[in-house]
């Protein structure tokens, strides 16, 4: 069924169940030395690249690969568009490396077809922390597609993130694979339902006119907690003891330092933002709240191109209650002008998403680990990691 998954060190659907089997790695690491020195090999027409996404030229090639190419949903009216800006954020963390940017090529015209990223991480799961690759951007150009180039991607990914004496992955998907460690659901909550509703994202529900539909979405026009502001770089130490103290609690979790929490959540213009409670008092910083940027584009609607989309990153609730906060960042989402907030039911959104009238999606996302092996799949609540 799963001819190369079934090849790989992932937990596998036959041992669902079999808790003999011990928690941990799979497969043990050999010494760095001994990890094939060469490319995997490609079919004939193509060769490999690696991708400066420094360089404009390159990161226009990957943002074109991606825009016409990359995730839609179930039904292909919408597809993820992430900007340039955004990919340059995601793809160059503190302490990554350039080889894990890998790109194909046709050898003829060099045109780019196919695309796969990791980046290194500290994650932590349970009580072990271990430094992991985290995978992303897998895309192989439409006309291309089932011609088994996925597999040698992830193959030629996987030996570059082993030169680096890496040994784990993180990555996440929304097809079901060789074994989800959780499986999360999707929430949006309507900020312009008016378009939404004439690009086919929502439907207008039962007995609601437009007019009520409005109103029921409706948002005050300014945030309501006092001391509510953007964060700014020297909150960095601060937000860092907020957000490790936080995911603590978490069985899957990023461990975060202070340079992390500069790249990943200071904001970034049209990339990410991030608020932060400072108690008027006492100037501490009590409650933080956070979302990134991720448009997808509308296909074949007249009069729309664009769904400018919010979703919710880490929050961190110590103070202000989180769906006070919660309610605060759909009003700054709102004045920013996005169609939509999404969020998935990780770390204790699920306390905030009915009440803040955020509706279920008909999209899933299932978490995975590579060389991994856990016991029992976690509750969405028990993940404390979101990936872009
Ligand atoms: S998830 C986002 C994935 N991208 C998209 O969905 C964009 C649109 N789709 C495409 O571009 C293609 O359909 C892709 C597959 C490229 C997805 N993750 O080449 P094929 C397996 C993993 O003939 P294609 C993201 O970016 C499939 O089950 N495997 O198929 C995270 C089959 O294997 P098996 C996938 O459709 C990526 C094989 O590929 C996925 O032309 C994490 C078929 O290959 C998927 N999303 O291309 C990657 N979809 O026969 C894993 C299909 O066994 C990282 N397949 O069922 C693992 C960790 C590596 C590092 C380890 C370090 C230690
Ligand atoms: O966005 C998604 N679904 C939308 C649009 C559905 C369009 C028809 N298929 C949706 N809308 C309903 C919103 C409604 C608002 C009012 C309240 C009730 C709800 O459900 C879905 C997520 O739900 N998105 C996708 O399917 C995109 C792919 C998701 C997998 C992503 C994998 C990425 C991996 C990268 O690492």
């Amino acid at each position: 069924k799963h001819k190369f998954w079934e090849t790989q060190p992932v937990g596998q659907f036959k041992d669902q169940g079999d808790t003999s089997l011990p928690e941990g790695p799979i497969q043990l690491p050999t010494p760095v030395s001994e990890v094939k020195q060469e490319p995997y090999n490609l079919p004939g027409l193509y060769e490999w690249t690696t991708c400066d996404i420094d360089s404009e030229e390159t990161c226009a090639e990957v943002y074109s690969l991606l825009t016409n190419n990359y995730v839609e949903d179930d039904e292909n009216m919408f597809r993820f568009n992430y900007s340039k800006e955004f990919l340059r954020w995601a793809l160059r963390p503190p302490g990554y490396f350039k080889s894990w940017h890998i790109g194909v090529r046709v050898k003829v015209s060099k045109k780019l077809v196919a695309f796969i990223t990791g980046i290194p991480a500290r994650i932590r799961v349970g009580d072990v922390v271990v430094m992991k690759a985290e995978i992303n951007f897998l895309c192989v150009h439409k006309k291309l597609r089932s011609k088994r180039l996925a597999p040698v991607m992830i193959k030629e990914v996987t030996r570059r993130v082993h030169l680096e004496n890496i040994w784990q992955a993180a990555y996440t998907a929304g097809v079901v694979l060789p074994t989800p460690i959780a499986t999360c659901q999707y929430w949006h909550r309507s900020l312009n339902p008016k378009k939404l509703i004439d690009v086919g994202f929502s439907r207008l529900g039962a007995r609601m006119t437009m007019s009520r539909t409005i109103k029921l979405y409706k948002l005050p026009e300014s945030t309501v907690t006092p001391g509510f502001r953007k964060m700014e770089l020297l909150d960095v130490p601060a937000v860092t003891r907020l957000l490790r103290d936080y995911l603590r609690q978490f069985i899957v979790a990023p461990v975060f330092d202070e340079d992390d929490v500069e790249h990943w959540l200071l904001p970034t213009e049209n990339v990410v933002d991030s608020y932060l409670v400072e108690s008027p008092e006492t100037h501490e910083i009590t409650d933080f709240c956070s979302f990134y940027t991720l448009p997808s584009s509308i296909l074949g609607n007249q009069n729309h191109s664009i769904l400018k989309a919010a979703y919710s990153y880490y929050n961190v609730s110590t103070k202000t209650p989180l769906l006070q906060l919660m309610n605060d960042a759909l009003i700054v989402a709102k004045q920013r002008d996005f169609d939509v907030f999404n969020a998935l039911d990780v770390m204790h959104n699920e306390s905030f998403l009915k009440e803040l009238k955020f509706g279920p999606g008909d999209g899933q996302l299932h978490y995975y680990l590579y060389n991994y092996r856990v016991k029992h799949a976690l509750k969405p609540s028990e993940l404390g990691l979101v990936l872009l």
